[in-house]
């Protein structure tokens, strides 16, 4: 016969406001010297940690936080003359969440960095199990190629580098290029499903024209009997002209959404989901004295700055940024933009992950 303990019962007073009980200091230490004995043998009692762990709203240690392009640029140019990118095997600023010291992430689960390329150099052929985009800041005549395909960067494109696949970057044209580096570096790393090796070669053979797969697979049309290779798009570069020929003609049209402005999200356009699927890419045009609502979802989001100047109120802060600079919004932050100018913003994030995984949500701001 299973016998109630009613010295416990009488013992225990449920403090109601937060579920929490009331204990006397010896119940306590009797409970302590419990948790202590089980600790030897790696046992935790879950009742010590469940409030941290499974908490009524995201409590990230991510901060919203603004890196200005001009403090970036003159130390990445300094290392730029430290040392070659083939030394560095990529020349890169990682953007370290403040939040985060020393774990090289923008959020809890992605990467951010700004790589150098100096004209002339070649950053080696490698291939890893994270996937990376390239969103082009600065400069021209530089190129990403993904096995054998060469996409020459302009400011505003976004370059894909998929999981798996072999890709090398260099710089043919006579200006220093600057880009941001977002990956999945968190996510795989969480799941310690890392692999990385380098190519014999210093570059992967080149045998695929810049604009190739734009033409056929990102135009609205597909090859005949096209069977996709993986869930990533087959498109590997989405060039600047076209995204914002389309923010323009939304824009025309009018009728902004309140919180994002005119938006559009980079898709994969086999099947329609985010063009990488780790990661979310999207563009947004705010018209010039553009006054958001206020905004906030799960996705912890990476802002870069594509043109004009205005600022952002991410909880209790505000953030003045201008061309090139770029700020991170944490998950479950309330974010309203303002436009000074008219202003094209890039973002990233790990939206695509958490639809996939049934965990995404976002609150259209009904304060
Ligand atoms: O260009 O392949 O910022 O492998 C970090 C890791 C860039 C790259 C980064 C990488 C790369």
């Amino acid at each position: 016969m299973i016998r109630k303990r009613p010295s416990l019962w009488l013992k225990t007073r449920w403090h109601t406001k937060d579920r929490t009980f009331v204990m006397d200091e010896a119940r306590k230490a009797e409970l302590k010297d419990y948790s202590d004995k089980i600790g030897k043998n790696n046992l935790v009692p879950l009742w010590d940690r469940l409030k941290t762990l499974v908490t009524p709203e995201p409590k990230s240690p991510c901060q919203a936080h603004l890196w200005q392009y001009e403090d970036i640029r003159p130390v990445l140019l300094e290392a730029g003359h430290l040392l070659t990118a083939k030394e560095a095997e990529r020349r890169v600023l990682i953007l370290e969440n403040p939040g985060m010291p020393g774990e090289s992430k923008i959020t809890t689960s992605l990467y951010a960095g700004i790589q150098l390329i100096m004209p002339g150099e070649i950053a080696p052929a490698h291939k890893h199990s994270q996937a990376a985009f390239r969103f082009i800041i600065e400069g021209s005549g530089a190129y990403t190629a993904v096995e054998g395909e060469k996409s020459y960067m302009r400011k505003g494109d976004l370059i894909l580098t998929p999981n798996g696949r072999w890709h090398d970057h260099g710089n043919e044209g006579d200006e220093p290029t600057f880009w941001l580096d977002g990956l999945d570096i968190p996510i795989v790393q969480f799941l310690d499903a890392s692999f990385m090796q380098h190519h014999s070669e210093e570059t992967h053979e080149h045998v695929i024209n810049d604009g190739d797969s734009l033409a056929r697979y990102g135009s609205g049309m597909m090859p005949m009997d096209f069977e996709p290779v993986s869930n990533t798009s087959p498109v590997m570069k989405y060039p600047y002209d076209r995204t914002r020929e389309n923010l323009i003609t939304m824009k025309e049209a009018g009728n902004p959404d309140p919180c994002h402005g005119y938006k559009l999200m980079y898709v994969n356009p086999v099947d329609g989901k985010s063009a990488i699927p780790t990661m979310g890419a999207f563009m947004q045009l705010l018209p010039k004295g553009f006054d958001s609502s206020a905004y906030r979802s799960t996705d912890a989001t990476v802002f870069s700055v594509v043109e004009g100047t205005g600022k952002s109120k991410i909880g209790d802060k505000t953030f003045n940024w201008g061309p090139n600079d770029t700020f991170v919004v944490p998950s479950w932050h309330y974010v309203q933009h303002f436009a000074n100018d008219e202003c094209v913003l890039f973002s990233y994030s790990d939206r695509s992950v958490q639809h996939a995984l049934g965990l995404w949500r976002q609150d259209r701001g009904n304060r």
